[in-house]
């Protein structure tokens, strides 16, 4: 029987609501920066949340969109610019507290750590930034009780791919069968399934009608005691929320 020894969390969507408020606004501001006219749209970012990474999502919306373009000399130096001024935004916004983390995240995240339990981040997301919300949305010294953060270009193939899952569960230096991740993505629940990892899903707007066919559990979020979750697929859950013991139950499914 597999005993549980990691939690690995994805970051946008899961630990906070850091797309529609958080990352869709700064790049906003950063294209207002650039003197172009662009702007996503709430919709629209919903459709370009279709391409994980700040730089392949822009590089996907010139290709896709044919939006007015400036005069530049190399495209992958304009863009990686372009992302960099956005990071720079991004984390101005978590450092003005605009972004907490989802229901129950603290929780789940003080349980482990009590019982001994490994964390570890799987992130599309830029590095600093993962690192960013860590310390302004949880705490401080957050980072440190994360034994591994892969985020960001530390692989060559981004979620859908499982190269990040590959590489935490190779840093860690645990089979999948004694993990559990949280995602709420269908392109994150691929990439943590395609090496055979137990992955839960806590939704959110932009994602809730993806396919989560994969899932061990879909839920509305991870609950607390005074904020109970739903069970959207999967076995109805003791106690209003997601907690250790319910991550070891679906090892043993
Ligand atoms: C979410 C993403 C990221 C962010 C933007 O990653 O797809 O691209 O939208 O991040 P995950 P950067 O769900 O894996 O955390 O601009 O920093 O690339």
């Amino acid at each position: 029987m597999s005993d549980l020894k990691a939690l690995i969390f994805d970051v946008d969507g899961t630990l906070a609501e850091t797309e529609r408020d958080g990352h869709r606004v700064a790049f906003n501001q950063a294209f207002a920066y650039a003197g172009l006219t662009w702007q996503w749209s709430e919709p629209l970012y919903g459709e370009l949340l279709a391409v994980s990474g700040g730089k392949e999502r822009i590089r996907y919306f010139i290709e896709t969109y044919a939006p007015p373009l400036p005069q530049v000399e190399s495209w992958s130096t304009f863009i990686a610019e372009l992302h960099q001024v956005k990071s720079t935004y991004y984390s101005e916004r978590l450092r003005q507290g605009k972004i907490e983390l989802r229901p129950g995240v603290q929780r789940l995240i003080s349980e482990a750590i009590a019982a001994q339990v490994r964390l570890a981040i799987a992130t599309t997301s830029r590095y600093e930034n993962a690192i960013a919300l860590l310390e302004t949305a949880l705490d401080q010294n957050a980072p440190q009780w994360f034994e591994v953060i892969a985020a960001g270009d530390i692989v060559p193939n981004k979620k859908p791919a499982s190269d990040i899952y590959n590489f935490v569960l190779s840093q860690l230096q645990l089979p999948a069968h004694q993990c559990v991740a949280i995602e709420d993505t269908e392109h994150g629940l691929v990439a943590a399934t395609g090496v055979n990892i137990t992955t839960v899903v806590t939704v959110n707007r932009y994602t809730q009608k993806q396919d989560f066919a994969l899932a061990a559990l879909v839920l509305s979020h991870l609950g607390d005691a005074h904020n109970p979750c739903q069970v959207l697929q999967g076995k109805t859950l003791e106690n209003s929320y997601f907690d250790l013991e319910n991550a070891r139950s679906l090892l043993h499914r």
